[in-house]
């Protein structure tokens, strides 16, 4: 079984407040197609891909913002990137707001096979900004309000890809936006062995949060540089994939890469707008890392590393003062 296949980025320029899930749908469709013709198994997606990145939206009654969730997928309304992926034999990871049953809300994403059928879901763990209208900001990160933290941890499924002959599997997990900053959720996903992490984010192109200055151009450093060590330190592939752009006068930061196992940029978007980029994975190269200086078997020493699990909250070290004479 082929173990090498085509990884398609399949970057959003911006979806303004007032546009529907259709004109987002009609433009998902034409990435596919494009990533279909570029040869690619499977096209990921942004964060949040169907709606502009409400959450800079304060909404005083939750109820008011219930149209920005899915209910269900698909809908009638997102059919049609379903019936495209089965048409083009790709499979698609999307990020999406989810509402359930019981009126529990998520920020989500899946991965799904060209069947239609869901392979992996991921709820996002690591939520920023804040749940309160914070009159500090110049542009509310409203997450915290709008969603609660994933309950389904950090899930890996070894899984079909698609594309021509639609053979490659690959150990499949999925991050989402800020996950991608934090070292404990890539080891938790290289702990099982992943080998292609998807992720997608909306990430302003400047610090909103006015407690100090942050040179612009490290916001995209930041970014490429996380998903670079989540890689190397874990030995896989990652695709990370931006909605870009100016929403309603807010800019979002494009840049969205594809990741090599040495942590290395294979491919990177380079304009903020609908974009298709796209790299040739072959996930045998997973095994060095994994097999040598990330042995995690061989080398780990999790006796040594209580604290990650068991305190939250950095704490102040003990001071060092003399010995007395
Ligand atoms: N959507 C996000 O999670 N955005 C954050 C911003 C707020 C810093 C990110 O980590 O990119």
């Amino acid at each position: 079984m082929s173990r090498r296949t085509i990884l398609a980025a399949c970057q959003m320029g911006p979806l303004q407040r007032a546009e529907g899930r259709p004109a987002a749908v009609a433009r998902m469709v034409a990435l596919l197609e494009k990533a279909a013709r570029m040869g690619a198994s499977v096209a990921v997606f942004p964060e949040l891909a169907l709606t502009t990145f409400f959450p800079r939206w304060f909404h005083e009654d939750l109820r008011e913002a219930d149209h920005w969730y899915e209910t269900a997928l698909p809908s009638n309304e997102t059919a049609p990137l379903w019936e495209a992926a089965r048409r083009l034999g790709i499979g698609f990871h999307l990020g999406f707001a989810e509402r359930t049953p019981e009126g529990r809300r998520f920020n989500t994403a899946i991965y799904v096979h060209p069947s239609g059928e869901t392979v992996l879901k991921y709820r996002k763990v690591h939520l920023p900004g804040h749940s309160e209208y914070d009159p500090i900001r110049k542009v509310q990160h409203l997450e915290k309000r709008y969603f609660e933290p994933g309950d389904l941890g950090f899930p890996v499924v070894r899984a079909p890809l698609g594309g021509p002959g639609g053979e490659t599997e690959a150990n499949i997990g999925l991050l989402i936006c800020n996950d991608r900053r934090w070292p404990e959720a890539w080891r938790v996903l290289g702990l099982q062995q992943v080998e292609l992490v998807m992720l997608g984010y909306n990430t302003p192109s400047l610090n909103m949060e006015n407690r100090g200055f942050e040179a612009h151009h490290l916001r995209v450093e930041h970014s490429v540089l996380s998903v670079r060590a989540g890689c190397y330190q874990n030995s896989c592939y990652a695709v990370a994939v931006a909605k870009a752009g100016t929403e309603d006068g807010h800019e979002l930061f494009g840049h969205s890469v594809i990741v090599n196992p040495q942590g290395e940029v294979m491919a990177q978007a380079t304009t903020w707008e609908d974009e298709v980029v796209v790299a040739e994975a072959d996930f045998t190269r997973c095994e060095l890392g994994r097999t040598t200086i990330f042995d995690f078997a061989r080398h780990r020493r999790p006796e040594h590393y209580a604290r990650i699990v068991e305190q939250v909250g950095s704490v102040a070290p003990p001071r060092w003062s003399p010995a007395e004479r």
